[in-house]
């Protein structure tokens, strides 16, 4: 059952889609309190009690003992202390060993703070702004309550098939050569790809909308000459439009006020790459016709998928800031800059970006009224993303076009996935992004996985291979580095055949990644799950943090640290184990419920199929070089017939709206001896 309570007046985000009216009831779940600050809630906390959710934030399934804060954030050192990443998703359930679960949503686009036991162990304090709405969820399992609150907030993105293959981006890919490099890279050592990402280098003077014809000549043909190859181009778009006369549209924005304002009601000045930029306004219903428009520019030449960056928004540092500071530190030039002084000086400069002062400067004209930027600062990324999503509709509104964002907030959802930002090629992060995903699913963001290998630092062979073989079960499976760091495309270490192996266990796992994927984007499910969704009788599973279900039928328990080769695993039910070091070289081991410990070698990948259950894996042989190749291949089944084995399976082409309904799944019964072990 579902409540809303509003207070003040709760500025639309359109992140709930139901209408529902406010609860006759008074707040009961949490004690409230109300001041001039805003609204507090509170609740005890017990000791088995445990808190799931909150999307993209730091640390474990369970988000107990820290404070989280809403607040999106372009911070590239994902550590224990951060309290905000990129997004911003407001809901959690309060998972009570006793009864009495619930789910809240608090639909506020500024700050809030969710105090999860950090200030006391025992209690849980969440606070947010005076104008917003809270939705409360009680009754069922911690499964339905998601279900509940995703049927609330709506559908999630569906992208295209191809989307479901792996995917390769590099920031530092500058020209079309570069990108030949690597696609042979791939097919030479006959390693499956599907996409190449075109970082900012590809711009003219990373002006949004243009392609650098010295580096691109021809950018149409080249497109196709990618597409011949099974190759989609994925470019980047950033928030930031370039000031520069001529540039058209720069000059559209300022000409049409589609650009977000300053206190002065001048077009508001801040810098990210090209220098000097102004910011779309995203909350206005007509810029975001108007920038949405423009992906038409890139859809023209061909292109079919987008990631769009930069949009917290980050800011480097604003016009009228940098003067303010650039005058304060001319003024120590002669100074005896002591401890005081020098950090002093140093936190002015380190405090240019993303300056709290800079977003209480930016204005938006929320379709005739005037908001300021802070109070609706997490709606930003959400809507330049929804403004592509819109003209997507109108420019192919036949066809599926991927899309993904840095910055979310709930309701974005709907429009496009996420990537989780700037990582590092490190082994604490690759069980982050474990542990990041079922908390993003139960927020509706279905299409999302990590920058495989690691964005920042140099990934070793070996954190690649182990973070491929989770980065196979994540619906996007892209390896991404920034610039400067070590070279990590898969083709480039010296165990390649394991590469290819693993690469190609992906493409054979895809009719069970795509299916789960689609049923649980049509069904409002979780892709990826904690055991003790699935499990909720069982006292072990709230304990496992680095162990999740894959769809209906799968468990993963990835190793995600250096050197070890093997792991424990619980297994909540007896499960048949299957090792892989190919898609072809299978073993089979049935398991007891109960704690193991199992040996994974480097080039294994190990999956859990539950009992009756059984997946099917297509055949990938050296002819498939991408998922077109998959097309018509034959699945084989393996799976836990006792004695038969189930599969509902999903098909559809792939690529448009037309999804098969649910009446047409295809139901899937083997006997054990029909199952191919
Ligand atoms: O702050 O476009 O998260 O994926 O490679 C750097 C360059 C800006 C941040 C993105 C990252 C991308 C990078 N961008």
């Amino acid at each position: 059952m579902i409540e809303k309570y509003s207070f003040g007046q709760p500025i639309d985000t359109g992140a709930v889609v139901l209408t529902i009216s406010q609860s006759a009831q008074p707040f009961h779940l949490m004690q409230l309190t109300k001041s001039d600050k805003g609204i507090a809630l509170s609740c005890q906390m017990n000791a088995e009690d445990v808190v799931y959710g909150l999307g993209e934030q730091v640390r474990g399934i369970n988000k107990r003992g820290f404070t989280y804060i809403s607040h999106a954030t372009d911070d590239p050192f994902h550590l224990e202390n951060k309290h905000s990443l990129y997004g911003a998703h407001n809901f959690l359930i309060l998972s009570r060993k006793n009864g009495g679960s619930f789910g809240i949503f608090v639909d506020d686009p500024a700050r809030v703070v969710f105090d999860v036991g950090e200030t006391d162990m025992d209690r849980l304090s969440i606070t947010a702004g005076c104008d917003c709405a809270i939705y409360t969820i009680e009754g069922g399992s911690l499964k339905e309550i998601v279900k509940q609150f995703r049927e609330l907030v709506g559908t999630s993105y569906i992208a295209p098939k191809w989307a479901f293959g792996y995917q390769q981006s590099r920031w530092g890919y500058a020209c079309a050569e570069d990108i030949r490099e690597v696609v042979k890279g791939y097919h030479d050592k006959g390693i499956p790809l599907d996409a190449v990402y075109m970082d900012i280098d590809y711009m003219e003077n990373f002006k949004d909308f243009t392609v650098d014809a010295e580096k691109f000549p021809d950018f149409e043909q080249f497109v196709q000459e990618m597409r011949a190859q099974g190759i989609h181009l994925v470019p980047i778009i950033d928030a930031g439009v370039k000031i520069e006369e001529g540039y058209s549209i720069y000059e559209e924005g300022v000409q049409n006020h589609y650009f977000c304002k300053d206190e002065d009601g001048e077009d508001f000045t801040g810098a990210v790459w090209p220098g000097k930029s102004h910011f779309p306004d995203f909350l206005n219903a007509k810029a975001r016709a108007w920038f949405g428009g423009k992906y038409k520019l890139l859809m023209d030449q061909g292109i079919d998928g987008f990631w769009n960056d930069m949009n917290e928004p980050a800011i480097f540092y604003s016009e009228k800031n940098l003067k303010q500071v650039m005058e304060e530190v001319a003024a120590m030039k002669d100074e005896n800059l002591d401890l005081h002084l020098f950090y002093h000086m140093k936190g002015l400069v380190d405090g240019l970006s993303n300056n709290e002062d800079d977003y209480r400067r930016i204005w938006h004209n929320m379709d005739g009224v005037k908001v300021c930027h802070d109070q609706v600062h997490n709606l930003y990324g959400y809507n330049m993303t929804k403004a592509a999503a819109e003209a997507f509709d109108q420019i192919a509104p036949e066809k599926r076009t991927l899309l993904f964002s840095r910055s979310s907030y709930i309701g974005m959802h709907r429009y496009g996935g996420i990537w989780t930002g700037d990582n590092a090629s490190w082994w604490s992060h690759l069980l982050l992004s474990i542990q990041q995903m079922p908390s993003l699913n139960m927020c509706g963001i279905l299409y999302t996985g990590s920058d495989i290998g690691g964005f920042g630092a140099d990934a070793t062979e070996d954190l690649l291979m182990r973070w491929l073989e989770f980065g196979i079960f994540t619906p996007l499976m892209r390896n991404h580095a920034a610039a400067g760091t070590r070279e990590q495309e898969a083709y480039r270490f010296a165990q390649t055949k394991d590469f290819r192996n693993i690469i190609r266990m992906r493409y054979s796992l895809l009719p069970y990644i795509y299916s789960e994927f689609m049923k649980c984007a049509l069904k409002n499910e979780m892709y990826f799950r904690p055991l003790a969704f699935d499990y909720p009788q069982d006292a072990h599973a709230p304990q496992v943090e680095d162990q999740l279900m894959v769809g209906d039928s799968m468990m993963i328990a990835p190793v995600y640290r250096q050197n070890a080769t093997g792991r424990y695993v619980y297994l909540p039910q007896e499960m048949l184990m299957v090792r892989m070091r190919s898609p072809e070289d299978r073993s089979f081991q049935r398991m007891e419920q109960g704690h193991h410990y199992v040996d994974v070698a480097l080039n294994e990948v190990i999956i859990f199929i539950k009992k009756g259950h059984m997946i099917p894996l297509a055949a990938v042989d050296e002819n498939v070089r991408s998922t077109a190749d998959l097309d018509d291949v034959q699945y084989e089944w393996i799976g836990f017939a006792e004695p038969t084995a189930e599969y509902v399976l999903y098909e559809d082409d792939g690529i448009s709206k037309q999804y098969t309904p649910q009446s047409e799944w295809k139901k899937v019964v083997r006997t054990k001896e029909q199952l191919a072990l």
